[in-house]
């Protein structure tokens, strides 16, 4: 997969893309990346890339035309990618947009800042997507959380003793519901044990175990999962009480 990123500070990317997991996969292949500087496709001595609203109101915009031409350029070579243009007024990302953007070729993200974008430049995005409802300063950490979330996904990312399968909000196994609690040594630790259940050796218990306490846990911090969440009938009257 090739990933690009259009934004005024591309600088912002190299870190996140050469450490840890993306760094180890990008350094396998398994993707590659560039980021690429909005002002290198102005033509003003100033390398302009906002201006004020029609209309009137406070801040500024970014202009359509630098967006258009950079799009245009970069998607001129190779596969068409597809453009993802970042906004706090885009859809909410999730785990199965991600699941979705991890099958494409070549994906492009258009990074804003200031104010917004001129309405006109969203011709070119096949999607807008938010992270969150709060205000970020700009699309690119938005576009780094996305590039995270995407790249953790592809084959051989995470290595053999690690699976991106079981986990929360996956569509496969969990079912929807947060993952549960999890324990390493020490069995005892500032007076808080380990569940003795998890020391017990019996497996069936232990899968029950987790699967009760995924569903406490859901319905404790994010209620909002319950109803899609895939229960039995015995777990969702649990659940629901
Ligand atoms: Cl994609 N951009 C900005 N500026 N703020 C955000 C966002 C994106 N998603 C949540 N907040």
């Amino acid at each position: 997969m090739l990933i690009e990123t259009l934004s005024v500070f591309p600088e912002m990317f190299e870190p996140v893309m050469s450490t840890s997991i993306l760094g180890r996969a990008r350094q396998a292949g398994i993707f590659d990346f560039r980021a690429y500087d909005l002002r290198d496709w102005t033509h003003d001595r100033h390398r302009t890339v906002d201006d004020e609203p029609y209309g009137g109101g406070q801040g500024m915009l970014m202009k359509a035309p630098p967006i258009y031409e950079a799009v245009r350029s970069i998607a001129s070579s190779g596969p068409h990618p597809h453009v993802v243009f970042f906004t706090p007024c885009g859809a909410p990302f999730t785990q199965a947009a991600a699941e979705r953007l991890a099958m494409q070729e070549r994906l492009l993200f258009v990074c804003g800042r200031y104010e917004g974008i001129d309405e006109r430049a969203y011709d070119l995005a096949d999607e807008r997507i938010s992270i969150g409802d709060y205000v970020l300063t700009g699309g690119e950490l938005a576009a780094m959380v996305v590039t995270d979330a995407v790249v953790r996904l592809l084959p051989g990312a995470l290595g053999d003793a690690m699976s991106s399968v079981d986990e929360s909000f996956a569509t496969g196994d969990s079912g929807g519901l947060l993952e549960y609690a999890q324990y390493t040594r020490p069995a005892e630790f500032e007076g808080a044990a380990v569940p003795d259940i998890l020391l017990s050796g019996d497996h069936a218990k232990v899968d029950a175990w987790r699967r009760e306490n995924a569903i406490d846990r859901t319905c404790r911090w994010r209620p909002d999962l319950i109803s899609s969440a895939r229960l039995t009938d015995s777990e969702r009257a649990l659940a629901e009480q």
